[in-house]
């Protein structure tokens, strides 16, 4: 086979340059918590694709539909001739989101595009052009959600000018705003909006439950529930973004359930098809039913490929009770990473929810963050055999988002790793 340095030469003569990796080493295989390279190693995957094989890589029911699919027809479009997997995909995430309101669905291929498509219904339905979103957000990449998303580096620089009619405001961030309460914290974002935005102009306020690429930000108790009182009384559709946190990921179905907050939209991807690409925007029907036939669409939104593997990738967290098990694998992980924090003073807070869990790293005794100490830690991790991720505004968030069907073993073995490359 191919090893994985003569794979790196060719793909720097072939593969453009600002498409980067996160590890060198090429993948053969990968299944429930594992990842196996062209080199022969095994690596423990603490990262599921960013999030994606939460029911692990190749799931059993998800390659037995795909191939199903696969000989019966790959592709019509369902705009073009409709087929049955589309809308059963539509009913399982109007009935899967929060909200016991009509909820309708449209199935796009990426996170970034139905964070467009939300924006795009929400100014629809309302009429207005303003859309709300935080500090430390992250919503793709395209220029719409380019403006949306908050870092410059490596998301938007030089890539301008972005899409107008974006507001940003202060988010709940509780280890950096001094520990703000979840009412105060939303009172200063409302006020920022009222006076900076006008509330009869907002057509969306757009947010993370718990923000993923931003540095596992969790607002504190009771700013959601604000934000989502205050959208209604202002008019705004408020869209919870659940792409990286959604499909059982924290514990629940959907972050937002974990404080009863129903969101008017939510954005979905990642987690809801073990892999494949699918996305949707689902929400109320009042919303999502105001554009007109044809205003909605797309070449390949819901590939009946994708969508097959979705209902199989759902079947297989129900079946497993994914949820649980995420819920599980948090108190491992937290109890393991708070023990790692009680002996190193380079971690100033572990946080997250079920298997979403993080560790924001400083210099010592300040707040300062300290981005070399976190590559360093994730290098440690990724040369002795585990995948980690680093996230955050300032780049000293390590993350942990393993399968949910990760075994006790490798979960174990995980975690030793990880406790030795902080030293
Ligand atoms: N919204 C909350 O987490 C994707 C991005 C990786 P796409 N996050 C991983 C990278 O560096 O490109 C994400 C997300 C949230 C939207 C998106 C965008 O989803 O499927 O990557 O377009």
């Amino acid at each position: 086979m191919t090893s994985s340095d003569e794979l790196q030469k060719r793909r720097s003569s072939a593969v453009a340059r600002g498409v980067g990796s996160v590890i060198n080493s090429y993948v053969d295989s990968a299944s429930g918590g594992t990842l196996t390279d062209v080199d022969g190693r095994r690596w423990i995957d603490f990262a599921a694709g960013i999030a994606v094989t939460n029911v692990g890589n190749s799931a059993p029911r998800v390659v037995e539909a795909v191939r199903a699919q696969v000989e019966r027809f790959t592709h019509t479009c369902f705009m073009v001739a409709p087929y049955e997997s589309y809308v059963a995909v539509c009913e399982q995430l109007n009935a899967l989101t929060p909200g016991g309101f009509e909820k309708r669905s449209a199935l796009f291929n990426s996170g970034a595009e139905a964070v467009e498509n939300a924006v795009k219904v929400a100014r629809h339905a309302t009429g207005r052009s303003a859309v709300v979103v935080f500090d430390h957000a992250y919503h793709g990449r395209t220029n719409l959600t380019l403006a949306l998303t908050a870092k410059n580096m490596p998301y938007k620089h030089r890539f301008g000018p972005f899409a107008g009619e974006v507001y940003r405001v202060p988010m709940s961030y509780p280890l950096r705003d001094g520990g703000l309460d979840g009412a105060t914290a939303a009172t200063r974002a409302i006020e920022t909006i009222e006076k900076q935005v006008g509330a009869e102009n907002v057509a969306a306020l757009l947010i993370e439950p718990i923000q993923g690429e931003g540095g596992f930000v969790v607002p504190a108790k009771g700013f959601l529930p604000a934000l989502r009182t205050w959208a209604t009384a202002a008019g705004a559709v408020f869209v919870a973004d659940e792409i990286q946190t959604g499909f059982c990921r924290t514990g629940d179905w959907f972050a937002c359930q974990h404080e009863g907050v129903e969101p008017d939209l939510v954005t979905l991807a990642k987690g809801m098809a073990g892999g494949l690409p699918l996305a949707a925007v689902t929400g109320r029907a009042e919303l999502m039913d105001a554009v007109h036939v044809g205003g909605l669409g797309g070449t390949y939104g819901g590939n009946p490929i994708a969508c097959a593997a979705a209902l199989a990738a759902i079947e297989t967290m129900r079946e497993l009770d994914l949820a649980g098990a995420a819920r599980r694998i948090g108190t491992v992980l937290g109890d393991r990473l708070r023990a790692v924090a009680a002996r190193d003073p380079r971690i100033a807070e572990v946080r997250g929810r079920g298997a979403m869990l993080a560790v924001e790293i400083v210099t010592p005794g300040t707040l300062t963050p300290d981005p070399s100490a976190t590559a360093a830690v994730s290098a440690a991790c990724h040369a002795a055999g585990l995948l980690t991720l680093t996230c955050g505004t300032y780049g000293n968030v390590l993350r942990f988002l393993p399968p949910l069907v990760i075994s006790d073993d490798d979960l174990a073995r995980g975690l030793d790793i990880l406790d030795a490359a902080f030293g």
